[in-house]
């Protein structure tokens, strides 16, 4: 018989304390968790034998069906066995896929294990129950249901050791035959409704950004802010508030995003370090083409640490791309608070340039500016770590539980400079109020008067003096 949740509790979350991670659960949720979590190994109907790296295994299920029917719930228990306890905010994701492969559902957060205890809070010599109740919906148009599970913490699949696995880091648990055939009747699945990913303008930075962490520039107070982040699963209003802005010029995609943050953290100092493992951060990912391949991920902790990385294609190569990839990449943040602390903070910006010439095309050649108009996907995230976990949320929801689903990533057009930069010689632009024309002449070239002939003589003077070169 297994022990008391109260022997496993002090065991498991006395000791919480001493490493200041996961709060303390209470007694509600103890009685809720039950003998879920033990300390004696089960017995699953069904062994298997996963392991993924640091130390989790996945060791079998139960399933309390011998074939699912579409409409009607069933239940699976899936073991795991915690050999060492996971730094980082990881969470658990089971994915429903037909006997073509095609995700259908996602499962992640059914079950008490998914609501109150997720892997971020698994200790040492936990063996947990995890069981989800789960109806495959009744326009399921395949005769077996495959069950993928994993682990995840927004960018970053935690990578599969051994066992039947899918390449892309998810674990191909279960498959079970679904007991009525599909009618030849039945109409092809629905497409889920889907809101269009966001899109959001990026305006010219007409003079030069200064990267320091402050949004201070016009450019900056002009642009336009993206929608409030979501989470990313579903799109509903996150936990997490940041928005962010896209500024570009000849050289750089600038962006800044602002994020508020009750509980600043960072510990992380080496480029390339795992910023998503622990760290608070703030993270692009830029599929230029939007062809869903050669895609690029840049992440930026409060402390101005980047990891950067690409991939050939969706999660390709795995686990995190090409990390030896090093974008010329600038950043500064500001934070508001003192990181690292128990005195609650306000939140921080990053603010950040990207050189065109870093990022790569299919053939490994550099980028150049894209031409004023154009369009590339991108999307945004947010990694939340507070004391006792993490969280996350995105610009657009991917509605899964990846981030690399390029698919789904916003799109950023490119607008034309503004009026008030006019071209001065080749390839140059200078901002006129620098310029010191006669204010009627800078109203003018701004569009905000008709053309007087008194204007355009004015115009005419200062070109003759030399202050501005047509
Ligand atoms: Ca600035
Ligand atoms: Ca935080
Ligand atoms: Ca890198």
């Amino acid at each position: 018989m297994n022990r008391t949740l109260g022997v496993v509790l002090i065991a498991a979350f006395a000791a919480v304390g001493c490493v200041e991670r996961a709060p303390e659960l209470t007694a509600a949720e103890r009685e809720q968790l039950g003998t879920h979590v033990t300390r004696e190994a089960p017995q699953p109907q069904h062994a298997l034998d996963v392991q993924f790296e640091n130390g989790i295994r996945l060791i079998g299920y139960d399933v309390d069906v011998e074939s699912v029917t579409p409409g009607q719930p069933f239940t699976v228990s899936w073991y795991w066995r915690v050999d060492r306890r996971l730094e980082g905010g990881w969470q658990a994701f089971t994915h429903l896929a037909d006997g073509r492969g095609e995700n259908r559902i996602n499962q992640d957060s059914e079950g008490v294990v998914r609501q109150l205890y997720p892997p971020s809070r698994w200790r040492e010599g936990d063996f947990i129950r995890d069981e989800q109740r789960m109806t495959i919906p009744t326009d399921w148009n395949s005769d077996r249901v495959v069950f993928y599970l994993g682990l995840w913490n927004g960018p970053h699949r935690l990578t599969v050791s051994s066992g039947p696995n899918d390449g892309e880091n998810r674990v191909r648990a279960a498959s079970l035959p679904v007991a009525t055939a599909p009618s030849a009747q039945a109409a092809p699945p629905a497409e889920r409704p889907q809101t269009p990913p966001p899109s959001l303008r990026a305006d010219h930075a007409g003079t030069a950004i200064a990267v320091d962490g402050r949004t201070d520039e016009a450019a900056w107070g002009s642009a336009p802010a993206s929608s409030a982040f979501v989470n990313t699963l579903n799109g509903a209003a996150a936990d997490v508030r940041a928005t962010a802005k896209m500024l570009w010029d000849d050289t750089n995609l600038y962006v800044a995003v602002d994020v508020a943050d009750t509980d600043v953290r960072h510990a992380l100092t080496a480029r390339d370090a795992h910023l998503w493992e622990q760290d608070d951060a703030v993270e692009l990912m830029l599929d230029p083409d939007g062809d869903g391949r050669n895609y690029f991920e840049l992440q930026v902790s409060p402390a101005a640490v980047v990891f950067d990385t690409r991939y050939d294609s969706r999660r390709v190569p795995g686990p995190i791309g090409h990390a030896d990839w090093n974008a010329a990449i600038e950043a500064r943040t500001s934070v508001r608070g003192t990181a690292n602390d128990a005195t609650p903070d306000e939140g921080y910006t990053v603010e950040l340039a990207l050189p065109w010439a870093s990022l790569l095309d299919a053939q490994g050649q550099p980028l150049t500016a894209p031409a004023a108009g154009s369009t590339f996907r991108m999307n945004l995230y947010v990694m939340d770590a507070f004391q006792g976990g993490s969280r996350s949320a995105g610009w657009s929801p991917t509605l899964e539980s990846d981030f690399h689903v390029p698919a789904r990533f916003g799109r950023v057009t490119f607008a034309a400079p503004p009026a008030n930069v006019v071209a001065a010689g080749p390839g140059a632009a200078v901002d006129l109020p620098r310029l010191q024309l006669p204010a009627r002449a800078l109203r003018q070239l701004q569009g905000r008067v008709r053309p007087t002939p008194a204007g355009l003589e004015d115009v005419r003077a200062a070109q003759r003096s030399g202050v501005m070169h047509p």
